[in-house]
């Protein structure tokens, strides 16, 4: 049975120091009740075994210290990490540049190089530290925003991982997501995508991700599936539920009740309004306590018999921006209560501190109003919690719509946090709420949070996992694994006269935006290398590329290189030989043509001209306009070329037209006459490769391996360009292991 790997910024738990001895206390926060739910659920046997992964808080020795006091449902596998980079990685880049920015206070974020390298480098730490405990049938759940390039970092060493990632916060707008630097943008979302699901609160966020991954990495999405690197991930809406019995059993516990009857005794004959926030910009105390103050400017009758308990909770107070605001609250509230209160009445009582889950509970369930007014928030467990915890179905619930517990909580009086109109009428409307209404509104918001609580939430995640899975599996590859590999290798070893044909870019180079950046790797150049420096091997890089690029970036080495499919050939160590003609020239100008009106229509897309053939490329263009050019340009292509001079072909992200009988399957089959082997590998991720495998079919000598994980004519997939260098790599070693 395979094992469960969670994994967050923090370990869920406390080290307190008591005397000279240390123990543990589980942390308080809505992720860690939310998944320490999940995993201590009775009869949860989907896994063998269940690891929290997350930083220590402490040093390792005071961990080993406390270790032996812990007991959970879990096992936890901490990580310690030099204090320098965390700061950076936490208060930096996490907090200081996504957190402000998925949260629409795009003012806010500091985009300092330095944060992003902590960030990377901190992300790298907990993928080095998963993979040496992994296993290729585990699950990984990996949560939040401080770990956005795990999943892919993961996914390029164990391509068969299961990886699910759940985004706890908003997923922001194109418009905001692009202001991050590009190549970060970039890091981040190919990252996201190494997952197999990724899971959001809310629709509005699903759809503000798929097209910031369509415009930033290109990557197609049909319904709730993206395609990319040849892989299909699928993303999905699960609106994070809480442990809706613990709150709702809690409000007849003997502690809770005892906290509630004091409460109640020291509010006397008032009306209690009650919230509870970290500190943060986001959560809209100003707006709240505006609001408020215009309640009682409106309504000065309410003045002396109504009170607001206000507890604002410590909250990342090393980030400047976190301190100003606890100085600029405490100064309002002081100018607020002297305004308008007087020596037996203060309208606001504020605790800047933690509470205790009973006061917590006892404020819950002694208020007559919570206001909780976010000016932006992924979903806000405190309204759920709230909801569930009035067993009385009394008490009114006024909530900001731009919380995603809004969307289902439309039983609660509804506000925008700007509108301080709005937050003064809905609370004279709540404070005035008849106890049936009340009931009538809580019970209908209780059955929806009882029904989709905490474990229907993980179980729904972990069904999308499942079924995402399945799905990869009906169309999966059929991968070159370590047994079709020892195949390949003793066939190599044994075989006197080999034939290496290798694709370019997508195989040996991974794709670039511009096509001219996809030189080499000192590694690729130095395996192509060794490979042809054996006499036994015969090696050609087979491409549609031009021969000025083979030639600068390739010219050097003493292999074969086919440029343009075919069109233009050099055997190794001699001059390039030359199969167009004037004619193929003169037709494809008039193919040029025709492609500069669709880089005029389609910004970002450009054409590429070679000897004999002419290719517009999309890649860099917005798929949302491009892919309905392309689709244009093929019909037109084809109802206009002659077919007995040009052939049409149609790439990734590139539509190509050359001289009629070139393709790569001609090219190969000459020299497949010209080297008579026992021993053939072809290699290669294009459309324009399946001539090459069609040729191969049938030929027992031939390993054909298509890159990506597409179906293709070829016997086996490997799924990346870093696999193919592996591979090529063993190759190289392999001889001298036999
Ligand atoms: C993220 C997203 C999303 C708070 N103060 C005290 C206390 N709490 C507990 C509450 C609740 C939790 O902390 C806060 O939950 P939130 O939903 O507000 O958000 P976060 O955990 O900060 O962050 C958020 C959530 O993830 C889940 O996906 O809803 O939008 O920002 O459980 O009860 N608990 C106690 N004393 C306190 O003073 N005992």
């Amino acid at each position: 049975m395979s094992r469960l790997f969670v994994v967050a910024n923090r370990l869920p738990v406390t080290i307190e120091k008591q005397g000279e001895t240390y123990t543990y206390r589980q942390s308080s926060g809505g992720l860690v009740a939310a998944i320490s739910a999940y995993l201590s659920q009775d009869g949860n046997t989907r896994f063998a075994q269940k690891i929290w992964v997350g930083v220590s808080e402490c040093s390792e020795t005071v961990w080993q210290t406390a270790a032996g006091t812990m007991s959970a449902d879990y096992d936890f596998k901490p990580l310690f990490v030099s204090p320098k980079t965390y700061d950076q990685y936490y208060n930096g880049f996490s907090n200081s540049v996504l957190w402000p920015l998925f949260h629409y206070f795009p003012s806010f974020a500091d985009y300092q190089p330095s944060f992003f390298e902590a960030y990377l480098k901190i992300n790298t730490h907990f993928a080095d530290v998963l993979l040496q405990n992994l296993n290729n049938d585990d699950t990984v759940w990996i949560h939040d925003y401080h770990l956005l390039p795990l999943a892919g970092m993961l996914r390029k060493k164990l391509p068969s991982l299961t990886i699910g990632f759940f985004l706890h916060i908003p997923f922001p707008s194109y418009e905001l997501f692009r202001v991050i630097p590009k190549q970060w943008q970039h890091e981040l979302l190919s990252g996201l995508l190494g997952a197999d699901v990724i899971g959001f609160h809310t629709e509005d966020y699903r759809q503000h991700f798929l097209s910031c991954v369509q415009k930033v990495v290109k990557a197609k999405s049909e319904n709730q599936m993206i395609i990319y690197n040849g892989r299909q991930i699928c993303t999905g809406t699960f609106p994070i539920g809480i442990d809706f019995d613990r709150f709702h059993n809690a409000a007849s516990d003997r502690n809770v009740l005892a906290k509630r009857a004091d409460y109640l005794r020291s509010k006397q004959d008032k009306k209690l309004l009650f919230s509870v926030d970290r500190l943060d910009y986001t959560k809209g105390v100003f707006n709240r306590l505006k609001g408020y103050r215009e309640f009682l400017v409106q309504n000065p009758g309410y003045r002396g018999k109504v009170v607001f308990a206000l507890v604002i909770v410590p909250s990342r107070d090393n980030i400047s921006k976190y301190a100003e605001r606890k100085k600029m609250i405490d100064e309002y509230i002081g100018n607020f209560n002297s305004r308008f209160g007087n020596i037996s009445w203060q309208p606001v009582i504020y605790q800047y501190g933690h509470l205790s889950f009973e006061e917590l509970l006892g404020l819950y369930t002694a208020c007559d109003l919570a206001l909780i007014t976010p000016l932006r928030d992924g979903m806000n467990l405190v309204a759920k919690e709230f909801v569930a915890s009035r067993r009385d179905r009394q008490g009114v619930l006024v909530l900001s719509e731009m919380a995603g517990a809004a969307n289902e909580l439309t039983e609660a009086l509804l506000i925008n946090p700007n509108d301080r109109k709005e937050i003064a009428q809905m609370i004279r409307m709540g404070l005035e709420m008849s106890p049936g209404e009340q009931e009538e509104r809580m019970t209908a918001m209780q059955q929806r949070i009882s029904s989709y609580n905490v474990i229907t939430w993980a179980k729904a995640f972990f069904s999308k996992l499942d079924q995402a899975r399945q799905q990869q599996n009906q169309t999966e590859p059929r991968l070159l694994d370590n047994f079709a590999k020892a195949k390949l290798f003793q066939h190599y070893t044994q075989a006197e006269n080999r034939l290496l044909l290798l694709d370019y870019d997508g195989t040996l180079a991974p794709f670039t935006a511009d096509p001219q950046a996809a030189s080499p790797s000192e590694t690729v150049l130095q395996v192509l290398a060794e490979l042809s420096a054996d006499s036994k091997n015969y090696l050609y890089i087979v491409s549609g590329r031009d021969s000025d690029s083979l030639e600068r970036w390739l010219g050097h080495l003493p292999v074969g290189l086919i440029a343009e499919h075919g069109v233009k050939v050099k055997h190794p160590k001699t001059a390039w030989q030359e199969r167009g003609t004037a004619a193929t020239r003169l037709a494809l100008l008039n193919v040029e043509n025709l492609m500069m009106n669709f880089v005029e229509q389609c910004p970002g897309s450009f054409i590429e001209k070679k000897d004999f053939s002419v290719a517009w490329h999309y890649r860099k263009a917005d798929l949302s306009i491009s892919e309905l050019k392309a689709r244009q340009l093929y019909q037109l292509l084809s109802s206009t070329v002659d077919p007995a001079a040009l052939s049409i072909l149609q790439g990734h992200k590139v539509i190509e037209v050359k001289g009629a009988n070139i393709n790569k399957g001609e090219a190969i089959a000459q020299l497949l006459g010209q080297y008579p082997s026992d021993f053939v590998l072809c290699i290669g991720d294009d459309q324009t490769d399946e001539d090459m495998f069609r040729k191969l079919q049938g030929n027992s000598n031939a390993f054909t391996i298509k890159v990506g994980s597409e179906s293709s004519l070829a016997s086996y997939n490997l799924l990346t360009p870093y696999l193919v260098q592996e591979l090529l790599q063993r190759m190289c070693t392999c001889d001298e292991l036999v």
